[in-house]
């Protein structure tokens, strides 16, 4: 491929089309930089593309969830408090529209290789076109000066290897390749994995399939999603005050209109605690996760009571005593929150359902999957569609699974028994290579749009600091790394996560090293260390050149 002619020039390419790279890409041509954009999928909208899945639904509110550029959101209309896939999609649309970014994006364009040159500073971009049936027609090599990666952090499927996979004679799919020609109606369904995705085709394909089995490893502690009609007064309302709540939004931990309540859980009397429970659990969303008491995800006892509430609410939902404790287990599995907590409408009713059950993978596994379905230790079970919602590589799949060569070494090697980044944004060795949404940021802990706007507006600064310096090749210390992984670890060390397996420290893929992948601390400490950063012209964390 290297020898192939250099097709396009640009000073800086963005890969990967969601909340990242729509943008990265606007706000770099604002800055007056030649810029282009690929994105594997045939349209925008990141995980809002590919993940297609029946059910597939936003789990933050509007109008937190959408970029804060007036021309935007002055011109939208959101229908539903939390929405689904399509809105999402459209909505991508519309910022395509109203920034006219089509011009500058080729959709269906993968970039398989990025590799450094020293000579000319500049990074020699390998894309790979192909249509939608995924039939290549194009490789082309782009040169840019700098290169922007907003690949998003659930890029990378992961499908466990069950034994006898491919004897399997049905349909079978995993969430984040969804195709939409699957048929469930009147189907015989199996789905693997309880995550966000499980949780939400669950209770979507249930109501349709003629039987639905989920195999659980670890219960979903999920909150119910309160959801609601937007409609046109709400629409109008939200606007008066909009900037004011997006000033809001930056001061919290996670991005959202509420914060943690500088209350601990046992300083209320317990009458006082449980109200303050039940108006949380009532407003729906994410509040009885992340606006609830403040030493809830930080001391054990604080989150005990809070799991000991949400199993009290659970359980009454679901007639079954068996189902009820698979599904909210007298003794938790892991403490409250410390995995993704989904938002459900209905999930746990319709375990009450003749049609759906559920398998016990701890008491019950997998032995392998056969030419009609999915054998257990226990039992044999026939299905027609056998759905993998088993997640993702996640954070750092996105940027390993690509052949990104630095001064020396590649991402993949470079991050193979640990992750060094600064500010998770760039890495030593790899010049003029950004990344969004990257690992050892908030990431996976902030809202998309809030992460994609702080991360966008410092790199874009960083683009102009260089040109009008003069720089032609800006990476971080390797000193700077290590302070960076030692505070994003420490703060990662205070509170309960630490405790629990999951993606968040990489536990979800055999063999990948145990860290933290995301940062821990709360946006607003983020945006004031990566304000920090920049401090005499850049010099004291970075090599300029
Ligand atoms: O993936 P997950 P996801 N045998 O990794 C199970 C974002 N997202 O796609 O918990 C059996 O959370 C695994 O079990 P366990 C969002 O940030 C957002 O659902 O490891 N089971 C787990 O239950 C989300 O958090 C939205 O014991 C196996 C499941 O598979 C992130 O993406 C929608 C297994 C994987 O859950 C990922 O969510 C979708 C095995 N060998 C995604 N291996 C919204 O905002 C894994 N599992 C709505």
């Amino acid at each position: 491929m290297g020898s192939l002619p250099c097709s396009d020039e640009y000073d800086v390419v963005v890969v990967g089309g969601g909340f990242g790279g729509v943008y990265s890409l606007n706000n770099i041509r604002s800055l007056n930089f030649t810029t282009h954009m690929y994105e594997a999928g045939t349209g925008l909208g990141g995980i809002w593309h590919w993940n297609c899945y029946p059910g597939a639904r936003v789990d933050t509110d509007t109008p937190v969830y959408q970029l804060y550029a007036p021309e935007l959101y002055k011109t939208w209309k959101w229908k539903e408090r939390y929405s689904g896939r399509d809105e999402m999609v459209d909505y991508f649309n519309h910022i395509a529209d109203v920034w006219d970014l089509r011009k500058d994006i080729t959709l269906g364009a993968r970039v398989t290789q990025a590799h450094w040159h020293q000579d000319s500073c500049r990074w020699h971009l390998t894309v790979v076109q192909s249509s939608a049936d995924g039939t290549v027609y194009k490789t082309s090599v782009t040169h840019c000066k700098s290169v922007v990666f907003c690949t998003g952090f659930a890029s990378k499927h992961y499908i466990p290897p069950f034994f006898g996979m491919d004897k399997f004679g049905g349909t079978m799919c995993h969430t984040g390749l969804w195709s939409e020609d699957i048929q469930l109606a009147g189907k015989r369904v199996a789905v693997i994995g309880t995550g966000a995705s499980g949780v939400q085709f669950v209770q979507e394909a249930s109501p349709v399939a003629a039987q639905l089995t989920l195999f659980q490893r670890t219960p979903n502690m999920a909150l119910p999603m309160g959801q609601a009609v937007r409609d046109e007064s709400w629409n109008t309302h939200y606007k008066t005050t909009y900037p004011e709540q997006v000033e809001k939004m930056k001061t919290t931990y996670a991005g959202f209109l509420y914060d943690f309540d500088p209350r601990m859980t046992f300083a209320v009397s317990e009458e006082e605690r449980l109200a303050f429970y039940e108006d949380l659990f009532c407003k729906g969303g994410m509040y009885f996760w992340l606006g609830t008491f403040a030493d809830m995800l930080k001391n054990k006892k604080a989150n005990d009571a809070a799991y000991e509430f949400w199993r009290n609410k659970t359980i009454t939902r679901i007639h079954d005593a068996a189902a009820a404790e698979r599904l909210a287990p007298k003794v938790a599995p892991h403490a409250f929150g410390t995995k993704r907590i989904s938002l459900e409408q209905n999930y746990f009713e319709q375990f009450n359902r003749d049609t759906v059950s559920i398998v016990d993978l701890n008491t019950d596994p997998i032995e392998t999957f056969t030419n009609k379905g999915i054998k257990t230790k226990s039992a044999e079970h026939e299905f027609d569609v056998i759905v993998l919602a088993t997640g993702f590589d996640s954070v750092t799949g996105g940027l390993t699974q690509i052949d990104i060569r630095g001064t020396e070494t590649t991402i993949k090697d470079k991050w193979e028994k640990g992750v060094w980044t600064h500010l998770g944004m760039m890495t030593a060795g790899f010049p003029n290579l950004f990344f969004v949404y990257g690992p050892q940021a908030p990431t996976a802990f902030v809202t998309g749009p809030q992460c994609a706007e702080g991360q966008g507006n410092w790199i874009g600064d960083t683009l102009v600091y260089m040109r009008a310096h003069g720089i032609e090749s800006l990476q971080p210390r390797p000193e700077a790394e290590v302070k960076w992984k030692e505070h994003v670890n420490e703060t990662a060390e205070d509170g309960l996560f630490k405790d629990t397996k999951s993606w968040y420290f990489g536990d979800n893929i055999p063999g990948k090293a145990r860290e933290s992948l995301n940062y821990m601390a709360g946006f607003p400490l983020y945006r004031k260390k990566c304000a920090e950063a920049t401090g005499n012209g850049y010099k004291n964390q970075f090599i300029l050149a």
